[in-house]
């Protein structure tokens, strides 16, 4: 058993998004580092996530949660951090100059994170018929607002580096917004290219949602 636990929303139980891109970065990140762990999958719907000993490890009731011996973190970037070092190099984050660069893009993902999460959170809570268009207009302009972002000053650069753990923060949110219906292109035609060759590593593949159809849903395809 490795002493290496993390702790997840089983995807198929998070309604509508069935996913949870927080997790799903740290386990790509645990992946790729080619770390032993258990993962325990929780049932999201009936709220396994809020169980009395979780709520000992994390007082805020979120997943993921990753425990290593008695070291409990419950931010899934410091995870990210935590994790590159866990391992011999190459790691996934550059040192020096370079390094502090790419902490300073992987901060900078939290944004992402935010925008995406209420976004998701707001579909996630209201049917369909109960939704307020201009509500859920505003949330995709400030989605794609952010993506617009990351298109314009990250994924060229992207283009030849190597893995790093922004990818895998920024990736888990192209990936769940193309899911959803947002179109990629033509307003976002690097990040297009940069989900297209981050969806063919192995770790995505590996770890790609189950419950995930072919065909997009078309809940943000405005
Ligand atoms: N700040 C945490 C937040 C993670 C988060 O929002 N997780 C969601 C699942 S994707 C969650 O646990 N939601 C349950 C809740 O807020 O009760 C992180 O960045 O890791």
């Amino acid at each position: 058993m490795a002493d290496v636990r993390l702790y997840m929303p089983s995807f198929d139980t998070v309604q509508l998004i069935r996913c949870s891109p927080p997790s799903w970065m740290v386990r790509l990140g645990l992946e790729e580092r080619g770390i032993d762990y258990d993962l325990e999958e929780l049932d999201f719907g009936a709220r396994e996530h809020r169980r009395a000993d979780l709520l000992e490890l994390n007082p805020r009731g979120t997943i993921p949660i990753l425990k290593h011996g008695d070291l409990v973190l419950t931010e899934a970037l410091s995870m990210l951090q935590y994790i590159d070092g866990l391992a011999d190099d190459p790691a996934l984050m550059p040192t020096g100059i370079e390094g502090a660069r790419a902490v300073d893009l992987l901060h900078a993902s939290a944004r992402l994170k935010s925008v995406g999460m209420e976004l998701f959170g707001y579909i996630m809570r209201m049917a369909a018929e109960e939704r307020d268009p201009i509500r859920v207009d505003a949330l995709i302009g400030q989605l794609q607002g952010e993506l617009e972002h990351w298109e314009q000053h990250y994924a060229a650069a992207a283009e030849d580096a190597p893995l790093s753990l922004v990818d895998l923060s920024v990736m888990t949110y192209v990936a769940t917004s193309a899911q959803l219906g947002l179109q990629l292109t033509p307003r976002f035609p690097k990040l297009a290219a940069a989900f297209a060759r981050w969806k063919a590593r192995p770790a995505v593949t590996r770890t790609w949602p189950s419950g995930w159809s072919e065909r997009p849903l078309n809940v943000l395809s405005g």
